[in-house]
């Protein structure tokens, strides 16, 4: 879907540790580890007891696996690829790269799969495949001051989201519909987030997404709801590493965090456990199907739905 750019490695040097790695590479350190135990791309040499610390060839061949998956391929598969040391797209064209085509399961064709959808699921639906920017937009714009956004995002938003993601997930196409609906629904909320024109609240709000994690779309609807209840949210958008998540914690002291995690290899547990401690004690929510089952310890729950999460953040701001 996206990628992004990655500063050039060193040339040779020291080896690494995996929080330097996974910074100079933009993934969260859980992925690295992840990626370690599950595909063996990991440090060439780890001695039991000792850290982890990756050399030139080990950061090279865990680009060439981030670059993959980025564009698609399943880890396992960029594994195979990095291990290696080939790329894919060197040797067939790059469709072979997608998911698999399929023109029987739902989805699979051209139109996006929507069964009985109503009318603004299937006009936006519509738009969003001509990357007709604008109707989007139009519409979206016209959902929400008819409907407000937790019944816009949940009726008409999130149907058309996710037909989109399973059209990717079974055809490897539409990635272009995908950054133009994200982009329109962005651009809507955060027009109504202003026209709200939402006050700070005496202890502030934190929106962000676990490191690694690209899925933003959901913060800008929570901050939409915040808004539309008159209360104003700080966006700390997609990829927020855990050293600045801890910065902004101790400095703004909140009364409630939403992490988001769409995807598992974002979720890192750590990070969540490692959030310093401030008086009084924020609301710590975890939003998204990427984050594991685990005891998370006290002031930090999972929550479902925006509805749920946008009342449990009016709760803790009292
Ligand atoms: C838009 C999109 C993108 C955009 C994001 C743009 C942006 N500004 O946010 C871009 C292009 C960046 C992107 C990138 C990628 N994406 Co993407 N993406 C999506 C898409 C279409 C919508 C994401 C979204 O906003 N979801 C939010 C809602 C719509 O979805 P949901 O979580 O399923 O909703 C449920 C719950 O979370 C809950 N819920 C809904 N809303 C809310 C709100 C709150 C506050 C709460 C608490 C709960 C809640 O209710 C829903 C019903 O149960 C999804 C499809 C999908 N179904 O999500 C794929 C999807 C998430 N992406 C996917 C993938 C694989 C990727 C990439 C790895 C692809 C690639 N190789 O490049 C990358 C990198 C991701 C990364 N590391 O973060 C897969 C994930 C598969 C998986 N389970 O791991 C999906 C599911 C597509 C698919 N069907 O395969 N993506």
């Amino acid at each position: 879907m996206t990628d992004r750019a990655v500063e050039p490695l060193p040339p040779s040097g020291p080896s690494l540790t995996v929080a330097a790695v996974a910074r100079q590479l933009g993934v969260a350190p859980a992925t690295l580890r992840t990626w370690d135990r599950r595909y063996g791309v990991g440090p060439s040499s780890h001695e039991p007891g000792a850290h982890r610390r990756y050399s030139t060839e080990d950061i090279s061949r865990l680009e060439r696996m981030r670059r993959l998956v980025m564009s698609g391929v399943s880890p396992a598969e960029a594994a195979k690829w990095a291990l290696a040391g080939q790329d894919p797209a060197a040797q067939a064209p790059a469709e072979s790269t997608s998911a698999p085509e399929s023109s029987t399961r739902s989805g699979g064709g051209n139109v996006l799969s929507l069964p009985g959808a109503r009318g603004e699921v299937r006009g936006l639906a519509r738009a969003a495949q001509a990357l007709d920017t604008q109707e989007c937009q139009r519409i979206l714009t016209e959902a929400i001051d008819e409907h407000g956004v937790v019944d816009a995002w949940d009726g008409i938003i999130v149907p058309v989201l996710s037909a989109v993601g399973e059209k990717w997930s079974n055809t490897g196409r539409g990635v272009e519909t995908e950054h133009a609906l994200s982009a329109a629904v962005q651009e809507v909320l955060g027009s109504w987030i202003q026209s709200c024109a939402p006050s700070q609240p005496s202890r502030s709000v934190i929106l962000a997404c676990a490191p690694g994690e690209q899925h933003a779309l959901p913060l800008w609807a929570v901050a939409g709801a915040l808004a539309e209840r008159g209360v104003a949210a700080r966006i700390l958008g997609p990829n927020l590493p855990e050293d600045a998540l801890g910065r902004v914690v101790t400095r703004l002291g909140p009364a409630a965090i939403l992490l988001w995690c769409q995807v598992s290899d974002s979720a890192d547990v750590q990070m969540v456990e490692h959030l310093p401690v401030t008086r009084p004690a924020p609301t710590v929510l975890l939003g998204g199907p990427g984050w594991p089952d685990h005891d998370y310890g006290r002031g930090v729950s999972r929550t479902l739905d925006l509805k749920d999460c946008v009342e449990r953040i009016g709760r803790a701001l009292g």
